[in-house]
């Protein structure tokens, strides 16, 4: 390895995100960087498959995206499995990185791990100030414990090992599958379902909940060119929030009317108010980033529908549904 040379070893490295960097590197190229993307079958991140994972690769750099995740109603049912699943994962990536000399990690938050309880919009300094909300506790306390152990390694022995908070993501290569599946390719899935056969002005789609609830969406590619520069530009322990503006925050029937404009959907939109809403809103605020990048321009919001859309039906057979 010559001087200066990063190997950079990306967890996660075939998911939605892990895929958007792949695709995002290539436009912005490092002599300097070698990148080694691991997909689920490579390691499961118990200690035996982490420890053989950096004796093998012996990476410089961790961009540590892997993690048992899903939607709300797949949080609902499986909290437990959340917890103990993501806590042994990050605890294994993190302390074989620092008994491997890694220099930097970053591993990835959300915004739905912030306080049920708070004020709006919310900053990265409010991560622990209050339970979460009771629909996915599991996931968001094993978040958590992240940035506790980040600070844990910088004081005890200097690392810096931080974390960026996303908002919702979403985009191609995503989880479609109807019950574990985020809230965007949950309905892409069941509204092409619903038409792949015909898409006639008598059919009926059932968008779950009410509605109503507040979420932001942050287009794939865009989240993998700000991994990109927190791997090349930010040395803080603390977090960062990488989320769109507030302003771009959109109702959850904004998101169902705007999948079914995608897929010129002919038919009746109905919300099935029976089922749960989870968080009513977790607005995140992004002047941290804005403060570093001012200038960065997020992919608007219909296109980035649209762009995932017209994926996901030229790659129906392959997506992971
Ligand atoms: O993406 P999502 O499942 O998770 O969005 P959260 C849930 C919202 O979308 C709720 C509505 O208001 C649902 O009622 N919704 C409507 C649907 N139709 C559907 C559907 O077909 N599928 C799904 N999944 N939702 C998650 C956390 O919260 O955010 C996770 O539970 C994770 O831990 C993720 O952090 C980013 O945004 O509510």
């Amino acid at each position: 390895m010559s001087e200066g040379e990063k190997i950079i070893l990306v967890t996660g490295g075939t998911g939605l995100v892990g895929k958007a960097i792949q695709n995002a590197i290539k436009l912005s190229k490092n002599e300097n960087e070698k990148w080694i993307f691991i997909g689920s079958k490579d390691a499961d991140f118990d200690k035996r498959s982490t420890e053989k994972l950096f004796e093998k690769h012996k990476p410089t750099h961790v961009i540590h995206l892997a993690a048992m995740v899903g939607g709300l109603f797949y949080n609902m049912g499986h909290n437990l499995d959340f917890l103990r699943k993501n806590i042994h994962m990050n605890d294994n990536v993190l302390q074989f990185a620092h008994e491997n000399g890694v220099v930097k990690v970053i591993s990835c938050l959300s915004t739905c791990i912030f306080p049920d309880k708070t004020t709006y919009p919310i900053d990265e300094s409010m991560i622990h100030n209050g339970p979460p909300h009771p629909s996915n506790y599991g996931y968001s306390y094993a978040k958590r414990l992240i940035d506790i152990q980040n600070k844990g390694y910088h004081e005890q022995y200097g690392r810096i090992y931080t974390s960026i908070v996303p908002c919702n993501v979403f985009g191609p290569n995503d989880n479609f599958h109807p019950s574990a599946s985020h809230v965007i390719p949950g309905l892409m899935r069941r509204l092409y379902d619903l038409i792949k056969d015909g898409n006639t002005e008598d059919k009926v789609f059932t968008i779950l909940g009410s509605g109503k609830p507040l979420r932001q969406f942050i287009y794939s590619l865009d989240l993998a060119k700000l991994i990109i520069w927190v791997l090349r530009e930010y040395n803080s322990v603390e977090p960062i929030i990488l989320s769109v503006d507030e302003s771009q925050e959109v109702t959850i029937s904004q998101v169902a009317e705007t999948i079914a404009q995608a897929f010129n959907f002919k038919g009746k939109l109905v919300y099935d108010t029976s089922a749960a809403d989870g968080q009513y809103k977790k607005t995140a605020s992004n002047a941290k980033l804005r403060k570093y990048l001012p200038d960065f321009q997020f992919t608007p919001f219909n296109q980035a529908i649209k762009d995932t859309v017209d994926w996901y039906i030229q790659n129906y057979d392959l997506a992971r549904n």
